[in-house]
């Protein structure tokens, strides 16, 4: 009788734990990981937006948990990605700032998919300029992409297409989901560029919300009181950097051809077709000329400005919202839905007028905090929410966890699958986020700063060309207005905010000290240290860097603390060619030549389109030593070092000549003007 128990049990035992190994074994969830770039969750009506509507979007929320805490690491796009794609941060991934390289042999998240047995594909806004790694598919577009008739790189061969790029990047995802086999499960990562600046809107929405006038924020005309001085510096505030004509569609504002932003949107124009054209214009420029008639000022020039702006976003926002409403259709139409996790977020959040301001990167709220809304009605409770602390380093994490595979010792995110299941947090879950943002100098001037947040507090510290600390309490100050930090009552306060800042830096092998010099003033080792050289064709002397010393000093990068616009550190050639030689001083030994170059098409610095490198032991007679000829992928913004192959050779002269591209081409900001190119450092090895 006991033995026959004992079977019986046991059998059970055995039956339900083979059954519930098969059942996970068997059907690992699909997942699709949704990510738009820069949606603040105050423009989302499952997080109570005042401004807007996203029915869409909400049914993730409705169908299962929204995270009411959700925070970035380091508040900007390509940082975001590689953050999310690592489970690591920033100092661990290499991509501090925009204009780093993505290195796309480290591990990622679509690897490990892929090994662990999905179908793994990526389509939209990529961002990282290296192209995607790990992905049976990838159709991405360059860059920051365009909103109409944009360009997309589909596993390597540059397309453009006709149609707007929401649209379109659904229709490529649908047509992947479409064209699977369905042998295994699918990981893929939808990545919408809108709402991204300069905000166009679909052909669909142009006039939507031109029968009304869009809330403001209570902090629109923020003084910044109490705040320190990094809050004063910025160069994103709705008041003095939206410019009238590429932002906000204002195509015949003064002055007309002396401010150069103008050809920006002449340029988007111009790649539209003739409908497109007419359509968008004759959205735009009856409104636009009530505006210029009025003449506004002060404050009521900010408002309309606030109102063009928003509008343009949230419609951006609506093109997003039906997108991912026909995503979700077809989930359900093919019976996906219930093995399907769906997460939605954001890279960041952004500033929808709050504090005056537009664009992100500080760790004030309504940038730093993410969208987050998980939806897997297997597991995953319908309306749930939850206010525990979740990171965008965790992200890769859980999305290992609840496809049933393990997350490797050196990330550094945590899984929160149980709390998406649950709505519950652990006892041992964080207590404090961390937040290190690094892009300084650089566009909209927000200055470098790490902090931490707890449920209650927040501390963050500014440094760099500053040191400047703030606090707030948000609780009593949910804006974040009232900057306590040093008030006596607040002191113990502080004291543990301090504490839980030196555990985390630790914790995330973080120390600020430690990486400044490598983004400063660390001098690159190199065999023409000492070379001295004469310029055959002069840079330009706009840019009136130390031509003497320039080229062989072993500074080359573009984030020097030691001068306040990152072009200072470079020489600009816009008449000429770059051709310099260098006398090494005596016969030296090397194996490669390399010419390091910086890229910001935005403001027509573009890498040279081929580079000579040539040797000569008399200075006289010169021998070609390799030709490279360079394919500029997708434009925009980087630096790269261009280098001859590996080859042992013996030279005292050394000369370098680039081909500069005539003149900037259709489509690009500046077309049909000189463009520039810029270098540092000739580096012989
Ligand atoms: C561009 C934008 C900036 C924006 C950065 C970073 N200017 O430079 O406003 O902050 O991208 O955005 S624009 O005139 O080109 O639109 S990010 O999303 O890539 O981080
Ligand atoms: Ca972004």
């Amino acid at each position: 009788m006991k033995t026959k128990y004992k079977f019986t049990f046991f059998t059970f035992f055995l039956l339900a734990l083979f059954s519930c190994q098969t059942e996970d074994k068997m059907a690992p969830p699909n997942i699709i990981f949704i990510m738009t770039d820069d949606h603040s969750a105050q423009a989302l009506s499952a997080y109570g937006s005042r401004i807007n509507e996203t029915p869409n979007l909400d049914r993730i929320a409705q169908n299962g948990i929204r995270f009411d805490r959700a925070y970035c690491t380091n508040s900007i796009c390509a940082p975001s990605r590689a953050v999310i794609l690592t489970g690591k941060y920033s100092h661990k991934n290499g991509v501090l700032n925009n204009s780093q390289t993505f290195d796309g042999t480290q591990q990622t998240l679509p690897k490990l998919m892929k090994e662990g047995g999905y179908e793994t594909a990526m389509i939209g806004k990529w961002h990282l300029k290296s192209h995607p790694t790990g992905f049976d598919y990838w159709n991405v577009l360059p860059g920051q992409g365009d909103y109409y008739n944009p360009k997309f790189i589909e596993m390597g061969e540059y397309k453009t297409h006709e149609g707007y790029v929401t649209d379109l990047t659904t229709d490529f995802a649908l047509d992947w989901l479409t064209d699977r086999t369905g042998e295994k499960p699918f990981f893929l990562m939808l990545q919408h560029k809108a709402p991204h600046r300069n905000w166009m809107p679909s052909p669909k929405h142009l006039t939507l919300y031109d029968d009304r006038d869009i809330p403001e924020p209570e902090t629109l005309f923020d003084d910044y009181e109490t705040r320190t001085v990094a809050s004063k510096d910025q160069e994103m505030s709705i008041s003095d950097h939206l410019h009238l004509s590429y932002d906000l569609k204002v195509k015949n504002a003064p002055p007309r051809g002396a401010d150069w932003m103008n050809h920006w949107l002449d340029n988007k124009l111009e790649s539209m077709t003739d409908k497109q054209r007419t359509d968008f214009l004759d959205a735009y420029e009856p409104k636009n000329e009530v505006f210029l008639e009025a003449n506004l000022e002060g404050k009521e020039l900010v408002r309309w400005k606030y109102q063009r702006y928003i509008k343009d976003y949230l419609r951006c926002i609506a093109s997003v919202d039906e997108n991912i409403g026909r995503v979700l259709d077809y989930l359900e139409g093919e019976g996906l839905s219930e093995n399907t996790l769906v997460i939605y977020t954001s890279d960041q959040g952004f500033y929808l007028g709050e504090h005056g301001w537009f664009d992100k990167r500080f760790m004030y709220e309504e940038s730093y905090r993410m969208p987050l809304m998980v939806q897997y009605p297997k597991k995953i409770k319908a309306g749930a929410s939850t206010d525990a602390l979740v990171m965008n380093v965790d992200f890769a994490a859980t999305m290992l966890d609840f496809a049933g595979l393990s997350t490797p010792e050196d990330m550094q995110g945590e899984s929160f699958r149980s709390i998406a299941e649950t709505a519950q947090e652990s006892e041992n879950w964080r207590e404090a986020t961390y937040y290190h943002y690094f892009e300084f100098p650089g566009v909209h001037a927000v200055k470098r700063h790490y902090g931490v947040r707890t449920k209650r507090y927040k501390l963050m510290h500014f440094y760099h060309d500053i040191d400047a600390w703030e606090m707030y309490d948000l609780k009593a100050d949910p804006k974040e207005l009232n900057n306590v930090y040093g008030k006596a009552e607040y002191a113990d306060v502080q004291k543990d905010l301090e504490v839980k800042l030196v555990e985390a830096q630790k914790k995330y092998d973080d120390l600020p000290e430690d990486f400044m010099p490598n983004l400063s003033r660390k001098k690159a080792e190199h065999k023409a240290l000492e070379a001295t050289y004469n310029f055959i064709q002069m840079p330009d002397p706009k840019y009136d860097n130390n031509f003497e010393t320039q080229m062989s000093d072993g500074m080359k990068w573009i984030f020097n603390p030691y001068v306040s616009s990152p072009l200072d550190t470079w020489l600009g050639f816009n008449e000429n060619d770059c051709e310099v030689v260098l006398d090494l001083g005596k016969p030296t030994d090397f194996e490669q030549i390399g010419l390091n170059c910086y890229q910001n098409s935005d403001s027509w610095i573009y890498y040279p389109t081929a580079i000579e490198f040539s040797i000569s032991d008399n200075g006289k007679d010169f021998e070609l030593v390799e030709k490279m000829e360079i394919e500029n992928e997708g434009y925009k913004g980087g630096i790269q070092l261009f280098q001859t192959s590996k080859k042992a050779q013996k030279t005292r002269f050394v000369k370098v000549k680039t081909s500069k591209m005539a003149l900037i081409p259709n489509g690009r900001p500046g077309a049909g003007k000189k463009s520039w190119v810029f270098v540092d450092e000739v580096m012989v090895n």
